[in-house]
């Protein structure tokens, strides 16, 4: 039976998902939920789908999963043999650098970069307004994770080697839309963070995810 994924293509956990599906080729059925009438919250959803009323939701036959990370271990382990080997987990030193860059994005990475197009993009989409201290206090944060990123990405072609991992499509929801925001000169100002960012987001999976990826306007 074929993974049934409920979200929606825009919402940036949703995106991660699909970009690992995309990936590995995976066959996968996208079946929209309705964030913006609250479908997330009925009764229903919350027994079947995501106890937290969240999305992404994904239910492969019997096994009905949470949480984009989790998700896509279990995309890449069960895809193992068809589609690229995203966690290498063959090679203990290779896996366990894989496992320092996604705990480094869920980390690091995640909560500042989430503040910034919260304020600037998904927070207005959804009637909200911008607290400019918000995002110059989390600009200030992610530019200091970023120093890490270009030190790191001097040294390596990928976050977790010279080979291209799950930890790299992990940060390509955010990067999407801070790259439409002036915060783009984050990564635009770091040559090797500039470097990667080209390199995976023109990747096609890459492209095809970024492809639903708007909120509408120029975001
Ligand atoms: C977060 C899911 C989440 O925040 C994951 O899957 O990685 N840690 C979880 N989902 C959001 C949409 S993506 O930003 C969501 O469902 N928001 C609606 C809500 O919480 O009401």
């Amino acid at each position: 039976m074929e993974l049934k994924l409920y979200g929606a293509p825009m919402s940036t956990c949703v995106a991660r998902v699909l970009a690992c599906l995309y990936e590995m080729g995976a066959d996968f059925e996208l079946v929209p939920v309705n964030v913006p009438a609250g479908e997330h919250k009925q009764p229903s959803y919350l027994a079947t789908k995501n106890p937290f009323g969240q999305i992404p939701a994904p239910i492969d036959g019997d096994l009905t999963l949470l949480e984009s990370r989790a998700i896509n271990r279990y995309i890449v382990i069960k895809n193992k043999g068809t589609g690229p080997d995203l966690l290498r987990l063959d090679n203990l030193k290779e896996s366990a650098l894989i496992g320092v860059w996604m705990e480094v994005e869920s980390q690091m990475f995640n909560q500042p970069i989430w503040a910034i197009v919260h304020q600037i993009i998904i927070g207005p989409f959804f009637g909200g307004t911008t607290d400019d201290q918000v995002v110059e206090a989390n600009a200030e944060k992610l530019a200091k994770v970023l120093d890490v990123y270009d030190e790191r990405l001097s040294k390596s072609k990928y976050l977790a080697g010279d080979f291209y991992s799950l930890a790299d499509p992990h940060h390509i929801l955010y990067t999407h839309y801070l790259m439409k925001t002036a915060k783009a000169l984050l990564i635009n100002s770091r040559s090797h963070v500039k470097a990667w960012w080209d390199d995976i987001s023109s990747r096609p999976a890459t492209k095809k995810v970024r492809e639903g990826m708007s909120f509408g306007g120029n975001a």
